[in-house]
């Protein structure tokens, strides 16, 4: 019962990066343990949360990131897109629901939206409000004002990630600051928004900076209700393409330990294994799982790239006896 105490405190505590770090330090065994045992005291522990996404708006972005097949800067083969219609949008809704996802996601490659860029975007809210979806966008940047007219519209939660450790940031991305991500989250919470908050593992930091970035996350008051915390899809023609080769290489279990530290630090928190997982194995899924995952992205397509096909991920929850949230 130590742990289950211990959990409680923890809850309302502010993480350092040193106590993180202590925990990725732990035997894997121990912090699996630990992690199952918060997991436990706050979730249904053979439950997982299905989100669906959809990119609305592909291709041609103005912004750095880079890790990100989007930017229009990386020649990397990915094709320019206009926005989606909204019917398109509501279609692709009603199918992801009928796969059995309880939340459709809508990605746009702006570094923010202007007025005209938001205002189909609401619609789209509306609409697979209505389907009975819950829904979450993924926009960029936000102005004041502008989350206020997504709360207005039905949005559930806006997804807008810290990505690395700040001390990482700006090797990572230059066209803007850790600050401004910050801002946008607040925004997003003061319109009384979920926040879908998390990062990428595998872009070449440290430990240390790993750890940094579950910190800020935990540290974020209150923590974000959804935490997707996603492995680097390496995409050629990316800055980033080739980060995990050789040394640089990161082992599976410091990503399940990257899991592990989210669901200790965040207990309340929804942990979403979220990008890389077609390029994970179906034993490191698993461990994820154990680790206090409880999230995933469910379809055939993250935005630009592969995700394992609804047939694939119905085969593992059911040899796991998983069953969808
Ligand atoms: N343009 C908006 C923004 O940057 O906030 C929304 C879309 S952006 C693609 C959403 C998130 O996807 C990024 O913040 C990043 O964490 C994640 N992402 C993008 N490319 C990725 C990749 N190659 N591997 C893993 N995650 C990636
Ligand atoms: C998040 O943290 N991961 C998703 C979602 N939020 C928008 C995006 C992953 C993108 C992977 C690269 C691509 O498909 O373009
Ligand atoms: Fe643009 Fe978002 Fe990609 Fe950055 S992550 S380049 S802002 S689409």
């Amino acid at each position: 019962m130590q742990a289950v105490h211990l959990s409680r405190r923890w809850q309302t505590q502010n993480w350092s990066v040193a106590e993180v770090e202590a925990l990725f330090a732990l035997p894997f065994i121990d912090l699996m343990f630990r992690a199952q045992s918060v997991h436990r005291e706050y979730h249904a522990a053979n439950k997982i949360q299905l989100s669906t996404l959809l990119s609305i708006k592909t291709g041609g972005c103005s912004e750095d990131c880079g890790y990100c097949p989007q930017a229009a800067r990386y020649q990397t083969g990915v094709e320019n897109e206009a926005i989606l219609d909204v019917a398109t949008v509501v279609s692709t809704a009603k199918l992801s629901k009928q796969n059995g996802a309880s939340r459709f996601c809508m990605g746009a490659a702006w570094r923010g939206p202007k007025q005209r860029d938001l205002d189909p975007v609401l619609e789209m809210v509306r609409e697979v409000k209505a389907l009975g979806l819950e829904t979450c966008c993924t926009l960029g940047m936000l102005k004041d004002g502008q989350a206020e007219q997504l709360k207005a519209a039905g949005l559930d939660y806006y997804n807008h990630n810290l990505d690395t450790a700040p001390e990482k940031y700006g090797d990572i991305v230059t066209t803007r600051e850790y600050q401004d991500r910050l801002d946008t989250l607040d925004r997003v919470r003061g319109a009384g928004i979920n926040v879908c908050c998390g990062g990428i593992v595998g872009m070449g930091e440290s430990r240390t900076e790993r750890a940094g970035l579950i910190a800020q996350l935990a540290s974020l008051d209150p923590p974000p209700e959804s935490v997707p915390i996603n492995y680097l899809v390496q995409v050629e023609g990316t800055p980033m393409h080739d980060q995990l080769a050789g040394e640089r290489a990161i082992d599976w279990t410091e990503f399940v330990r990257t899991i592990a530290a989210a669901r200790i630090t965040m207990p309340n928190s929804f942990v979403r294994l979220s990008a890389g997982r077609q390029e994970m194995n179906e034993a490191t899924q698993a461990l994820c799982f154990l680790a206090g995952a409880n999230s995933i992205f469910y379809g055939e397509k993250l935005l630009t790239t592969g995700n394992p096909d609804v047939e694939r991920d119905r085969a593992l929850f059911s040899k796991l006896g998983i069953t969808p949230l």
